[in-house]
């Protein structure tokens, strides 16, 4: 028994019930997590590189996790290097506020967002398309019914892991769908709030698209919302905004929160227009909810 166990590098493509599937280009390899990992309080996510013990059979243990880009609670995942975000300008009709919470958090967890004007064949929206364009965010329209946009969006795609994310019903299945037809994921499913736990499933599984891209689908806004509202992301808001970076030294007050504060350049871009309205409003509103996070933090 002097036998040397051999050690790989691979990537987490899937996690279920304390068991991970971990790629290493190879082969995949069905792996528990060693005890040292686990005391640590370390646990593999999907997403993570990771090194692995092969033990044989398709067989393996997860020995250490390499640092990661950043994670996510809900779903539980790492490494991400985009988030697409999905809107739509027909039902379900998306609310510019959680466009800006989600792309506020994208900012935070340092993942480039991409924000996908879907279901362009129904219905287009130019002013918002140009209010993301203007604040210089990634912007496309696309549909999987006509394959608008689909080049452009392979193209942004390309060598990243990515996150599908966007209200329940926007078509994140159906473009994931479009883009990687042998994906067939399950499509047209009712609200996300009444099926939940009946459509939701409960593994995390990374999907290898033909561009080189390996995305992962959510179930909602609500996977990327809640669990991730933090100090952090109260304390950076401003920055969060892309746009209102280059004004924010120019405020009157050192301490400008950009709200009603006498000489904020941030509100005077707004009222000049060359900050979207729905913007601002919305950092407003990310602001006023996130003021008693402190007290809201202990409570929980
Ligand atoms: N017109 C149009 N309908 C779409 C498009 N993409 C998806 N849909 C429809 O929108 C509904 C929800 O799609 P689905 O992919 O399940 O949304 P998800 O909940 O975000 O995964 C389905 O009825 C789809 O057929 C699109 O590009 N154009
Ligand atoms: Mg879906
Ligand atoms: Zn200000």
């Amino acid at each position: 028994m002097t036998e040397k166990t051999a050690l790989a590098e691979g990537l987490v493509v899937k996690a279920v019930r304390g068991l991970w599937y971990v790629d290493t280009g190879d082969e995949l390899v069905c792996c528990s997590a060693r005890g040292k990992l686990r005391s640590g309080n370390m646990t593999p996510l999907v997403g993570d590189r990771v090194i692995l013990q092969l033990l044989g059979g398709g067989k393996g243990s997860v020995e250490s996790i390499l640092p990661r880009r950043n994670d996510f609670i809900r779903p539980s995942v790492a490494n991400v290097d985009m988030l697409v975000i999905l809107a739509s300008a027909v039902m379900p009709v998306t609310d510019p506020y959680l466009l800006d919470k989600m792309i506020a958090i994208a900012e935070l967890k340092n993942c480039e967002p991409l924000i996908c004007f879907h279901k362009c064949d129904e219905k287009r929206d130019p002013q918002l398309l140009e209010t993301y364009r203007m604040a210089g965010l990634a912007v496309m329209e696309t549909s999987a019914v006509t394959g608008e946009g689909l080049e452009a969006l392979r193209q942004a795609l390309e060598g990243k892991l990515c996150a599908f994310t966007g209200n329940s019903g926007v078509g994140k299945s159906s473009l994931l769908n479009a883009l990687e037809p042998r994906l067939m994921l399950e499509t047209g499913e009712i609200s996300d709030k009444l099926g939940r736990g009946r459509h939701t499933t409960r593994h995390v599984e990374l999907f290898r698209l033909g561009c080189d891209a390996m995305a992962i689908d959510t179930p909602g806004f609500s996977a990327f919302d809640g669990d991730e509202i933090s100090l952090e992301l109260k304390q950076r808001l401003p920055e969060l905004f892309r746009e209102f970076r280059p004004l924010i030294g120019s405020c009157r007050y050192p301490d400008c929160r950009h709200g009603k504060d006498a000489g904020c350049a941030v509100r005077e871009a707004m009222e000049r227009g060359t900050i979207g309205q729905s913007r601002y409003q919305s950092y407003c509103r990310l602001m006023s909810e996130l003021k008693d996070l402190k007290e809201w933090n202990i409570r929980n």
